[in-house]
């Protein structure tokens, strides 16, 4: 009933994947899907690029500025804590979230720099404590696939060999990982999204969500 659904918590969903797999496209037919379903729904993107903090990251990603490895890393997680009380404000009244990219992308990113003091355990130690998803949708793209989406662009990191990198720690760091949804991204959007409307659609259904949110 609609009472039963206003006393429950909001679900926190992540979509996660490689560059170009088309996150921010699936997450914004998320968003539609689920408000046309009564629920209510929010989108965020990380890096959230309109905070003091945000603005820093874009400027590094574009080049405008330099940071040292282990200094942008904990901007990148210092930018995802500074919107982890709202989250959490938010899931608890009710709403739900569509998260475009996570703490997943903030390890793994960081990891494939190959810094030798910046290890994967390194990298995803200050994400420990904030807001856990419920789901984790993991949009998989063959590079030959990414490529025909156009040919990347002027930010850092994208250039074939951190992307080589990316995608073998996005891999290894979901092995270990529950609640990870592994979606073939290579297809028509609508088919996709077919797919990633199942896997909420079970969320919902399963949901943790008579506990609280963990971390
Ligand atoms: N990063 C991020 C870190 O290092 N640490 C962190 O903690 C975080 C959060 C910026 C960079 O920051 C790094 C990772 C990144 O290198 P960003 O702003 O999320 O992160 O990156 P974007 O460049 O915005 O995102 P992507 O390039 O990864 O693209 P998306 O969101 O995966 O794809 P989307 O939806 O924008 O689509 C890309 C193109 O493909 C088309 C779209 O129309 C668009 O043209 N497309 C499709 N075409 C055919 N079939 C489909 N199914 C399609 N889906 C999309
Ligand atoms: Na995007």
């Amino acid at each position: 009933s609609s009472a039963e659904r206003s006393a429950r918590r909001g679900a926190l969903i992540v979509v996660e994947g490689l560059d170009r797999a088309g996150k921010s496209s699936q997450c914004e037919m998320l968003q539609t899907y689920l408000a046309e379903r009564g629920h209510d729904v929010k989108y965020i993107r990380f890096p959230d690029r309109t905070t003091p903090i945000g603005k820093l990251i874009d400027a590094y990603l574009r080049g405008s500025a330099d940071q040292n490895d282990h200094s942008i890393h904990l901007l990148f997680s210092a930018n995802r804590w500074e919107l982890a009380k709202s989250m959490q404000r938010d899931i608890a009244a009710g709403i739900s979230i569509v998260v475009d990219r996570y703490s997943y992308s903030g390890a793994v990113y960081s990891a494939a720099k190959a810094n030798p003091t910046l290890s994967l355990d390194w990298a995803w130690q200050p994400e420990i404590g904030l807001p856990q998803p419920d789901l984790c949708l993991f949009l998989n793209i063959s590079t030959e696939a990414a490529a025909q989406r156009g040919g990347f662009g002027e930010e850092r990191y994208e250039n074939e060999k951190m992307q080589t990198r990316v995608r073998e720690i996005f891999r290894a760091l979901f092995d270990r990982q529950d609640k990870v949804c592994v979606i073939d991204a290579g297809r028509a959007l609508d088919e996709v999204a077919k797919d990633v409307h199942i896997a909420v659609e079970k969320c919902f259904v399963n949901s943790s969500r008579n506990e609280p949110l963990g971390t």
